[in-house]
This record gives C-alpha cells, structure tokens and sequence, in this order.
C-alpha cells in the first residue's frame, strides 16, 4: 500500500496523453516510494516544502504509475511542457533530480512522448531514405572517415587527405569534433579547400561524395558557418550535438538548411557512461531524432581493442552489442511522419571489424574509421581500399581471408590489425 501523503504516486493510473519517462532510482536512506514520489514532484509542480497551490495546478501533477525494484515509470501531462522545445522538456525530466539528497544515484533510461509533442518536431529532412538518395548508394552501408590527425594538419593537408579517402572508395569524410576554425585550418578555406576536393573524386570517380563540414561553434557562429557550407553546395553539415547544446541543434535544424545533418554525440558518455546515474544513450538519440539528425554515432560493441580478431565476437558481446543494437532500433521506432535516422558506427574501427558489424548491424549502417584508413601501412587511398573491399567482400558473402587473397589493400590491413 502506498502511503495517502505520497501524492505523486498513483500506481492504478495508465498514462494516455502523456510524456512518460522510466528512471532507474537508488534511495538514499528513504523508502522507494518517498523517493519516486519525490522525483515526480521535483520534475513537475512540486517544491521541498507545502506551498498553498490550486486544483487547476494539481491536475498537473506528474504520477509514479509503476515501481519495479529500483524502477519507477512516471507520467507527465502534456501540458507541462511547451510544444518544439526540447530544451525546456528536459528542464522538468531531466533537470534538478539529478541532484537530489533524497537518491543515491537516478538515470533516465527510457522516454516515451505523446503525439502532441511528436508532431510539434519536425525530425530528419532526409534520413535513412533520402540520404541514400542522395549519396546514390542504395543497399550497402556507407563508408565513411574522420580525418587524422585529428588536430594540426594544415588546410592543405586536410583536403588532400579527403580526396585521397574519397578516390580510395569512402563516400563521407568527416572532420574531427573538436575541429572547428582553429589557425591551423580555419573553416572558410577548409570549406573551399575540401568541397573542391569532393567535386574533383565524384568526376574521377562517378559516385557521390560528401563532405561532413563540423560548424560546432557559438549559435550566431555556427549558422553563418552553415550557410556558406549550403552556398557552396555541402551536402552535409556535422554538428557536436552535446557540447554545442540542445537549443543550438533545434537553430541549426529549424534554420532547415538543405544539408543533412550528421550527429556527432561527444560528451555523451558524461551522461551514460555510469549505468546509475544519468542519461541513458537511447534517450539522447530520442532527443536528437525529434529534433531532426539525418545521421547519429552508436557505438560499435566493439571498442578500441587489441588482439585476435577471431575473438572480437566474444569480448564485443561481453561490452555493450546489446545496448548498441538497442540505440539502433530506436532510430527507426515507429513515430507517426519522423524519419529514421542513419546510425553511424565509429570508434577504433578498421576493415577486419566490418564482417561482424553488418552482421550484427545489418546494411542501414555508416561504418567509420579514422585510424583504421588512415593507419593503413600503404596510407589514405589504399586504407579506403580496403574498407571497401571489405564491404564488398561480406555483400559478396566471402571471407575477408579468401578475398584478401585478390584485394592486396584488404590484406595488407588485416595484416597490420590482427
Ligand atoms: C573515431 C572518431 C570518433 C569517435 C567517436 O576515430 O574520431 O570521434 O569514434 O564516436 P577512429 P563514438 O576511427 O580513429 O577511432 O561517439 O561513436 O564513440
Ligand atoms: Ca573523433
């Protein structure tokens, strides 16, 4: 029985119009009922102490509807929050009960929205879909690089690395996300520099190649940064999601460039990287959708290891394949018009680690490596080479030892990552 002053709680209510949140609680020395009805207070109308309120007000109370172990569902009335603003929607759910003396530790694992904030967001331009449109790729995953090193190489340096991961077979280069306009390789010239470089390998080539420009900056900063990428015909633009902002992410989606829009999630694990406490990765991807990315990282369960390839199956299994698979369904989750947004594996990724990923990941993949192409012994163009051949050689349904055996850049990676 729930004590009658826990007024937050209400486990016979079923939510229906409303924005419902699952947290992972630990109560710091009160029972789990004073806790969860506690967050719900904090997270809507409530204060510390009684303050004189009126009926109209406490209609708006968000309810604890479940508690399971250390988990409680809470439900919040739509009208609590301002449609298309993410920012003050995660001021109430995600906001003060981080802080709270009365939790040892609380996560927001999982959010469900209501159809009136669903349709407030306008979500992809272009997604899965029409992003594959796009690049003209229509089944296999997309290749993709980040430049290395990721700091310090001049604009000239920069764009000839580009053009060499285009020629060598990758369709998206990317720059680092802490590249931005330093002195070394300020964005107007590496904008130019670069875009002039993808036009050079699409006619050498005859696929579609793209440039993901990062325009992380100050808001005002980073929309000019976007118009001159739209002006000088960039399919894309990359923006660090986290770092540069929510309220940053809706301007940029809002000011609806023409370019796709690639999520990089630096900082992320700030707030998932502790299984108690924080955001958990599919709410951030939720947060990002609504928004409208095109494309956003996963991770890749594999991490950045060394050892036997033989052995990647089992020590990826043992990370978080579980938990990468699940960032990635959730970026196709049925939600009324909103697109899916491409999922981007990326992270001390190279050729041998491509088998394992598409099939645990399947094709509607961009599979990245910085390190893994540029690292290649014979350099940019053959480590692109042999991301490809190792593409082509799981569509093709062969090993990627029997097709080494043709591919000399296939063989020379697996050769240097075992
Ligand atoms: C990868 C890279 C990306 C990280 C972040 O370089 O620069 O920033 O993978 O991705 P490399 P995630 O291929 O050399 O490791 O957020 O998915 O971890
Ligand atoms: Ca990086």
């Amino acid at each position: 029985m729930v004590k009658k002053n826990f007024k937050f709680i209400d486990l016979k209510y079923k939510p229906k119009n409303d924005l419902v949140c699952l947290f992972r609680i630990s109560p710091n020395r009160v029972s789990m009922e004073k806790a969860a009805n506690t967050v719900a207070l904090e997270s809507s109308i409530g204060t510390w102490t009684k303050v004189k309120s009126k009926n109209y007000v406490e209609k708006l109370r968000a309810k604890v509807f479940s508690i399971k172990g250390n988990w409680i569902k809470v439900a919040y009335p739509q009208e609590l929050f301002e449609l298309d603003n993410v920012p003050n929607i995660l001021s109430s759910v995600a906001g003060n009960i981080f802080g709270m003396k009365i939790v040892k530790s609380i996560r927001l694992e999982d959010v469900s929205f209501p159809k009136s904030i669903l349709k407030s967001f306008a979500g992809p331009k272009y997604g899965i879909k029409d992003i594959r449109k796009m690049m003209g790729v229509k089944k296999r995953p997309l290749v993709g690089t980040i430049i290395k090193p990721k700091l310090g190489l001049n604009t000239k340096d920069h764009a000839q690395s580009a053009y060499k991961s285009w020629i060598g077979g990758c369709d998206l280069v990317k720059d680092d996300e802490n590249l931005s306009s330093q002195k070394f390789n300020e964005f107007e010239k590496r904008l130019a520099k670069t875009l002039e470089m993808a036009d050079k390998a699409e006619k050498e080539t005859g696929e579609k190649k793209a440039y993901l420009v990062n325009v992380t900056a100050e808001t005002k900063e980073m929309i000019k940064r976007a118009q001159l990428a739209e002006k000088q015909g960039s399919k894309y633009i990359m923006i660090d999601i986290l770092t540069s902002g929510w309220a940053a992410l809706q301007t940029l989606r809002e000011s609806n460039f023409k370019m796709a829009i690639h999520a990089h999630r630096a900082m992320h694990a700030a707030f998932d990287r502790n299984p108690e406490h924080g955001i958990s990765m599919m709410v951030i991807s939720d947060f990002a959708r609504l928004i409208g990315v095109d494309q956003i990282h996963i991770g890749t369960g594999i991490g950045k290891l060394d050892g036997d390839i033989k052995d990647i199956e089992d020590i990826a299994e043992e990370i978080s394949m579980d938990e990468v698979k699940a960032n990635q369904k959730r970026l196709s989750q049925k939600w009324f018009n909103i697109k899916s947004v491409f999922p981007v594996s990326s992270g001390g990724l190279h050729p041998g680690h491509v088998p394992f990923l598409i099939k645990h990941l399947g094709k509607d993949l961009v599979i990245q490596a910085g390190g893994g192409i540029h690292g290649h012994p014979s350099g940019t163009e053959a480590g692109a080479k042999a991301m490809r051949q190792a593409v082509d050689a799981v569509l093709k349904r062969r090993t990627l030892k029997k097709y080494s055996e043709t591919h000399e850049e296939l063989k020379e990676a697996l050769v240097k990552w075992k």
